[in-house]
Formats: structure tokens, C-alpha cells, sequence
């Protein structure tokens, strides 16, 4: 697939005929043919850093956006979704979970997630330090966490990271970007081993997939080798309307836990997420359960 892209169109149907300030649109091509749109006032944030460009918008119905390399990462509106997912299977499914590395994930909204729990440690490690910088002035989740006492920001790439480190964690959480482009080395073997390498044995890895509708196939490689380095190897579902097909697959990834045993209560007050959600996310559409089997 093309690489996308976001592309800013000046003006509109309207410009040069009525006095309405211009607004601009950022969009993402999620396929060279089609993708989603924000309007505009000129960004809040528009940079380039060593690894990718950072654009964050106001947008009237969506609230902040951040975008990376074009690609929308998270919205003021609908983060919960995707965060709540990420966090909750794996910290309510662990039987006693204390330390907790999150990859990526330097606009804090899973950090905010994870810090309702009673953990002990939780390291993060985003590779940027621009988006963390940005992440801080413009989205409210960032500052708070990362004065949180427990929480250590390591700027490293977690590649790199995850080898030389020595310490082990209860749970692992991989908040990448897509299975394709840059992060594409987040979901693949090598960096599946490393992790392994730094969780304890009777750890849980929760990373995020990619979209049910665009990335099968990747699904079905990533599926053939977890399987043979995790006795439990889920995927499950939740709903992420702003990304490529609104629906988005994590992988559950355990040696000893059911991801279907849920020892603990979530935080109160999620806004999606709860134990209903937690045992449907893991029933599967067909086209997934075929498409994995297939592999
Ligand atoms: N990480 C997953 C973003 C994937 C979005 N893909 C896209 N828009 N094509 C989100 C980071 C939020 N903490």
C-alpha cells in the first residue's frame, strides 16, 4: 500500500467569496484512494523532529489531534477507546501486576490508563522526545503522569531498549503505529523475542495490531511466529473510529494468563471498557478467525 499521507488544502469551495477566515484541511490518505478529513485553523503545532513530522489541530469535532507522519494518532474524542483497550485486558488479567513498560505511547493517553492502578513501577520508553514535548504543552493527560513518582521516561528506541535491558516486567505494553512504514519493525519477530527476553514468566503483552479491515495479512505472519514463542496468543477487538477501518485488533500475549480471567476490577469511571467488553473483545468476526486459520 502507498505510504499515506496528510495534505493541507487552503481555502475551500468558499474561499475569495465570503469573509469567513480560510480553513484548512488535514487529512489522511489510510489508502491511497481513500481517508478521513479535519478542518481547521492553522495548526497549533506543525514540526518536523529527527524521526517524523508532529502536526497537532483543533478540530470543532474532534477536539486535539495528533497527527505523526501524516498518520492520525490519537483525538481528544475518541483516544478512550483505543487507550482503554490497550490498558485494561492485560492489567485486569495479570495476577498481580507491578511493574509495567509501555512502548511508545509518548502522548501520555496510556499512561493516564495504566497509573489507576496500584503499580509499583512504569517505565516508558518513546523514542522522540519531541512528542513528548509536544505532547505536554498541548494534550492535558501528558504532564500529570510523568510527575507521577512511579513513572520513569527512558528516550531510547525500544528495539534497542529492549535488548539491553535487564530488568523484567509483569505486564508489556506496545503502543507503536501502524504494522506498516516506519514502526513496522514494533511488530515484527526480532522485536517479539526482545520483548519476551524482559517479561516475567507469568507476564502479559497487550500491543496494538493494526486494523481488522486493511491489515489481515500482516495478522496472519505476526499470528504464525507468536505462536511459537506464547502459549497464549489472542487477538481482540475494540472500536477506534478515526483510524483505517474504525475497527482495531491487540494482541494478548501471555505464557501462564487467560486473558478470559479477570481477577480485578477495572478503575472506576472508563468510558468504554468493562467486563462485558472484556469478554467480547475476544470473540472474533469470521473474516479474522478464518483469516488466522488460514495462516
Ligand atoms: N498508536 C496507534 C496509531 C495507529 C493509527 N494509524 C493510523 N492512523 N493510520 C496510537 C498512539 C496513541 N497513544
Amino acid at each position: 500500500m502507498a505510504k499515506p499521507r496528510s495534505t493541507k488544502i487552503f481555502g475551500g469551495r468558499t474561499a475569495g467569496r465570503t469573509a469567513r477566515p480560510p480553513r484548512v484541511e488535514f487529512r489522511e490518505f489510510q489508502t491511497p484512494s481513500s481517508g478521513i478529513f479535519f478542518r481547521a485553523g492553522r495548526a497549533l503545532y506543525s514540526g518536523k523532529s529527527a524521526y517524523q513530522k508532529i502536526e497537532v489541530i483543533d478540530n470543532a469535532s474532534y477536539g486535539r489531534v495528533l497527527f505523526l507522519d501524516g498518520l492520525v494518532q490519537t483525538t481528544d474524542r475518541d483516544e478512550f477507546f483505543y487507550h482503554e483497550m490497550l490498558a485494561h485486558p492485560a492489567l485486569t488479567t495479570h495476577p498481580r501486576p507491578r511493574s509495567l513498560l509501555i512502548v511508545g505511547g509518548g502522548d501520555g493517553g496510556l499512561l493516564h490508563q495504566v497509573l489507576a492502578y496500584p503499580l509499583e513501577r512504569v517505565v516508558l520508553c518513546e523514542i522522540d522526545p519531541r512528542v513528548i514535548e509536544v505532547s505536554k504543552a498541548y494534550f492535558p493527560w501528558l504532564g500529570p503522569g510523568l510527575r507521577d513518582r512511579r513513572v520513569e521516561l527512558v528516550l531510547a528506541d525500544a528495539n534497542i531498549f529492549a535488548l539491553g535491558c535487564r530488568e523484567r516486567f509483569d505486564i508489556i505494553l506496545v503502543d507503536s503505529s501502524d504494522p506498516v512504514g516506519p514502526s513496522a519493525v514494533l511488530h515484527q519477530r526480532r522485536f517479539y523475542e526482545r520483548l519476551k527476553k524482559i517479561l516475567k514468566p507469568e507476564g502479559v503483552i497487550a500491543a496494538q495490531a493494526g486494523s481488522l479491515l486493511l491489515h489481515l495479512e500482516i495478522f496472519q505472519r505476526k499470528n504464525a511466529f507468536l505462536k511459537k514463542m506464547f502459549s497464549v496468543v489472542r487477538f481482540y477487538l475494540g472500536p477506534a473510529p478515526t483510524y483505517p477501518g474504525g475497527t482495531w485488533c491487540y494482541n494478548y500475549l501471555s505464557r501462564r494468563c487467560d486473558p478470559l480471567r479477570l481477577r480485578r476490577r477495572p478503575p472506576a469511571a472508563l468510558r468504554y471498557y468493562n467486563r462485558e467488553i472484556h469478554e467480547a473483545a475476544f470473540s472474533l468476526p469470521n473474516v479474522l478467525k478464518d483469516g488466522l486459520n488460514r495462516a
